[in-house]
């Protein structure tokens, strides 16, 4: 049986243009909606006695403030910046600022697609970095973090 890992949720952030999912590019980015995704997140969180705060933001102040209240609402990251992964350095301060486990998730494979998707200003302030399997890895994600806190001093 799993055990309750914290009384605060997990927060999982999804960027710019990600409320369109399910609606364009199928072949890159499935066919899953983001409501879905946040279904999946919180179902397979569950499982570790963990909550999930489901969030989409076009506007990068937004997601900023969002990063920086995880800090005290929260127990942990997962975020998908989406094209602001290789643009943010106000993303990247406001993850350096967090002391929880971040994971960064992408849909697609950015190494596989144009050069410019592969510089993120996420990584280098996150634990791990999940890409390339669709929706499921937001729930690979949840897998990844639940580790990572289960392993956190009391
Ligand atoms: O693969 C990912 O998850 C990305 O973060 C998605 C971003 C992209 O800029 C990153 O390089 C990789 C784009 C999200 C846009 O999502 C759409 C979904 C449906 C239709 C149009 C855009």
């Amino acid at each position: 049986m799993p055990s309750k890992t914290s009384d605060l949720p997990i927060y999982v952030l999804n960027g710019p243009n990600l409320n369109l999912l399910g609606t364009r590019e199928p072949e890159i980015y499935g066919s899953t909606t983001l409501a879905q995704i946040g279904e999946m997140a919180a179902a397979r969180a569950k499982a570790f006695g963990l909550a999930v705060m489901f969030r989409q933001s076009n506007h990068e102040g937004v997601l900023v403030d969002w990063i920086q209240e995880c800090r005290t609402e929260g127990c942990g990251l997962i975020l998908n910046a989406g094209a602001l992964t290789h643009t943010s350095v106000a993303l990247h301060d406001a993850c350096r600022a967090l002391s929880h486990p971040i994971i960064e998730v992408h849909l697609s494979n950015p190494y596989a697609r144009e050069p410019f998707r592969h510089r993120s200003f996420i990584s280098a302030a996150a634990n791990g970095v999940i890409c390339g399997f669709g929706a499921n890895g937001y729930v690979i994600a949840v897998d990844a973090l639940a580790a990572l806190l289960k392993d956190q001093p009391a």
